[in-house]
Formats: C-alpha cells, structure tokens, sequence
C-alpha cells in the first residue's frame, strides 16, 4: 500500500488521458476523487477551464496543494512517492531501461507523431497511411501533394505505421512495455495505443500480438476499477465515451 500519500483531486474527461492516473492509482493504492461530468465532455472540460485555467488539460491533477499536468509527469511523481514500488522495475534492472523508454515514448514521439500525421491527413482529405512514411524523396505520393508537407512528413524516419511495427516487434519480444512485468509503462502506452489506432484508423488487429497484450492488461482488477469509476457509461474500441462524436473527420472506412 502507499502509506504516506494523500488523496489527490484528478479533473478528468471520460475516455481521456486522465484515465492513466486513475489506474495507477488503483494499482497502487493510493486514494483519488475523480472531478467530471458524466456523459458531458464538455461540462468537464469547463471544470478543468475553472481549476486550471492556466494549462486546462487533461488530467489536471492536485497534489498535496499543488496543480500539476502531464500525464507521464504525474505517474512519474506517484511512483517515486509509493512505498509500494511494483510498478516500476528496479532501477539497475535492464527492465528499467525499457520502462523508461516506453513511459517517455507514449506521448514524446507516438502521440506527437500520430496528431502530425492525422492533422495533415485531414487536411489533404488522405488516409494517414497514404501518406509518406521515412525519407522516401522518391515517393509517388509525395510527388503529388503540396510542396511543403511532404517535405516536413518526411525529415521523420518514423510515422504511424511504423510505430505499430514497433510496437508489435517489441512486444513479441517483452512481454510487457515494462519489460518482464507489468509496469506504468503499460500504463501509458495502452492509452496511447488505443489512440493512435482512433488517429491513424490503423486496425489493430494487423497486430496480433500487441491485440493480446491489450486484452491482457484490461482483465487487470485495478484496470476494471479505474474503468468503472472513470467511464461508467462505457467507451469504444478507441476508448471514446460510447455515443460521443468522432473528435476528426475519416476519409474513408478501412476495409
Ligand atoms: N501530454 C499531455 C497531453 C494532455 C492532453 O492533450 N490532454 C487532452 C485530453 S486527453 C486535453 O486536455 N486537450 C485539450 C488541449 O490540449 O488543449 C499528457 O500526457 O497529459
């Protein structure tokens, strides 16, 4: 258990990253009040504008009197103040290392990558898959869209699909992000993977064995807890509140 920590206010949005810190909190232990608005994203969003008007993101987190953001950032704080520390590797492990790279990944290079390569595929009305992935100069697809874009898509080596394909060669080697158990890594990347699956519409099941891992995570107990109590009307495959809008326009359906 985490003797020592106090309760901490999380301002949540159902479906979203805060849902992170309440997992990791159920796995620790350590007490919460989530601040939300069922079934009104909108109305929590005004709770989280009230709180924290500075940086109103979610989760907007208060800890001992403290507003604090960034969901890797607030896990990071939780684990370094748990006495309970089965939710990181030993430091000198080699799962540590791994543990790290994946907690920093998650919303450093997956996320930043996803909404650039979702935000220019809305705009030339492109599925994110048709776009450059790499330096590809070459590209037939570059060749054709506007001068500008494929330029900047393409001083990245990496983009959506290969990010999956990481994912996946990762995992068919660990199995955990954490390395050989369970971690907060895991914790960070199931958000992110069931959201750049939404952003990139990349199906997951082109990923067999990154489809077992998340199957496995989510029959975690604590998983189960934080999802009743964070998103008691359920959410989709994306993890979006069921009923709620797509958040961005899709070209057209995957087949
Ligand atoms: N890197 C931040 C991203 C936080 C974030 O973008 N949260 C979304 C909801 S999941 C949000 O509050 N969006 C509003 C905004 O960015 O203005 C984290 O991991 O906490």
């Amino acid at each position: 258990m985490s003797a020592g920590l106090k309760p901490i206010e999380i301002y949540h949005i159902e479906g979203r990253r805060s849902f992170r810190v309440a997992w990791l909190c159920e796995e620790l232990g350590i007490p919460y009040h989530l601040t939300f608005e069922k079934d009104d994203i909108f109305a929590s969003v005004g709770l989280i504008r009230s709180a924290n008007p500075s940086v109103p993101m979610a989760p907007s987190v208060v800890i001992d009197g403290h507003m604090i953001v960034e969901s890797g950032a607030i896990l990071d704080i939780l684990l370094a103040r748990s006495a309970d520390t089965s939710m990181r590797p030993p430091i000198d492990s080699d799962d540590f290392l791994y543990h790290t790279q994946w907690m920093h990944f998650a919303e450093g290079t997956a996320q930043a990558r996803m909404l650039g390569w979702r935000l220019v595929a809305s705009a030339l009305e492109l599925d994110v898959d048709e776009l450059p992935e790499g330096y590809r100069p070459n590209s037939p697809i570059a060749a054709a869209l506007p001068q500008a874009t494929p330029t900047a898509l393409m001083n990245f080596l990496i983009g959506p699909r290969a990010i999956f394909d990481a994912i996946e060669a990762y995992l068919s080697e660990f199995p955990y992000f954490g390395g050989s158990r369970f971690s907060a890594a895991d914790i960070m990347m199931h958000y992110q993977v069931r959201h750049s699956m939404l952003m990139s519409q990349i199906d997951l099941e082109d990923y067999p064995i990154t489809t077992k891992w998340r199957g496995m995570v989510e029959q975690r107990p604590a998983y189960i807890r934080a999802d009743k109590a964070a998103q008691p009307g359920g959410v989709d495959e994306h993890g979006l509140p069921i009923g709620s809008p797509m958040p961005f326009p899709v070209r057209r359906a995957r087949t």
